[in-house]
């Protein structure tokens, strides 16, 4: 490249940390979601653009589950950025500094996300300034990523579940997922049966309880459901209850996916560690950003355990297509109202854009529209 220094001083796609913009929308969602813990039916965003003194900026953005989690992370995001401005933008080194100086607070949650959202659009703006998408930058060729259409399938009455599982099919996905966790277990094998009854055989169906159960109920519905088809069996019970997790997985025919609660690769690594689980699926902003996504993805990889993806289906394709073990892309639709070039879905693959970085860049009048600070 023009400009290198081969004795080792800065090169040309160099960067250096400018400031940070924060901004929270709430973007309507065509499908709300009834979790067992609660109900969520728009989608509030943090939409984090990370500027550079060379002109470049990254951009990335969370799913904050509730307005005021997008406040707090806003807060610590632009607190973490005011103590490296000026910094070279090097997200390895980031994560070691900013864990280190986030330490007292305590690095999870919050913190955690906010620290990820960093780290996502400094390697957002390291793929740019490297001309390449962020996938080829992590050493992989942009692919279409299979994917399972998760928008939707809350809590609801079996016919109304089986309607919304046909219309999820639509653009070719080739599964979904329903949400479980009804006071009894005769309500969740209705709805199952209703929903898996509809669906053709050769459509995957995954269902989540949103850590609803205990482990003695997990282990009576996860047995009744090991005789409907079901691809995977999702937090049951506490993610972090390690031994109950393993209990189920020595118990049950149907695989147990938990991870999207894991609070960076070492708690990965203990889950896996320990068999709490047959399946993994991280999500990228409670992993730790691409930083935290390659440590898991090297985890699950030397234990040969197949790894999804949790929500941030745009920056999870380019992760998921450098995933060894790669298995299903968690798809949904949801920044999709304020973003100008959405990502495509062809017959049920998410397809990886070739332009530099992950290729996300905001649609500024939607963004005006749903903007709420
Ligand atoms: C989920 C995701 C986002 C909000 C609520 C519930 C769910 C999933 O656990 O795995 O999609
Ligand atoms: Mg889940």
């Amino acid at each position: 490249m023009p400009g290198n220094d081969k004795a080792g001083g800065a090169g040309s796609d160099d960067l250096t940390i400018r400031d940070v913009r924060a901004r929270l929308v709430e973007v309507p969602m065509r499908f709300a979601l009834g979790t067992s813990a609660d109900v969520v039916r728009v989608a509030p965003l943090l939409l984090v653009d990370l500027q550079t003194e060379e002109g470049i900026t990254g951009h990335s953005y969370l799913f904050c589950y509730r307005r005021s989690g997008g406040r707090a992370i806003a807060a610590v995001l632009n607190d973490a950025v005011d103590s490296v401005r000026g910094a070279p933008l090097d997200p390895i080194q980031l994560s070691i500094v900013l864990g280190r100086r986030m330490a007292l607070l305590g690095v999870v949650g919050v913190v955690r996300m906010a620290l990820a959202a960093l780290d996502m659009a400094g390697w957002d703006a390291r793929a740019k300034a490297a001309g390449l998408p962020l996938a080829k930058l992590l050493g992989a060729a942009p692919r279409p990523i299979r994917a399972y259409n998760s928008c939707g399938l809350g809590l609801m009455k079996p016919e109304a579940a089986a309607d919304e599982a046909e219309a999820l099919l639509e653009g070719g996905f080739r599964a979904v997922k329903l949400r479980l966790g009804y006071p009894t277990i005769d309500e969740d094998l209705a709805v199952t049966r209703a929903v898996r009854r509809r669906l053709p055989d050769e459509i995957a169906l995954m269902v989540d309880y949103n850590q609803a159960l205990t482990v003695n109920q997990a282990l009576d519905r996860g047995r009744a459901l090991d005789r409907e088809g079901i691809a995977w069996i999702e937090e049951p019970i506490r993610h972090d209850d390690w031994a109950g997790n393993r209990a189920l997985v020595r118990a049950l025919r149907t695989p147990l996916q938990i991870g999207e609660n894991f609070d960076g690769p070492q708690a990965m690594e203990v889950a896996v560690s320990r068999g709490a689980t047959d399946l993994v699926m991280p999500d990228a902003a409670r992993i730790g950003g691409v930083t935290g996504w390659q440590q898991a993805a090297a985890i699950a990889a030397v234990h040969g355990i197949e790894m999804s993806s949790h929500l941030l289906p745009e920056i999870s394709a380019h992760l998921m297509a450098a995933t060894p073990t790669a298995h299903w892309l968690e798809y949904v639709d949801w920044a999709n109202g304020i973003l100008a070039e959405p990502f495509e879905v062809v017959d049920g693959n998410v397809v990886v854009p070739h332009r530099p970085g992950c290729g996300l860049s905001w649609d500024e009048d939607a963004v005006a529209r749903h903007l709420i600070e």
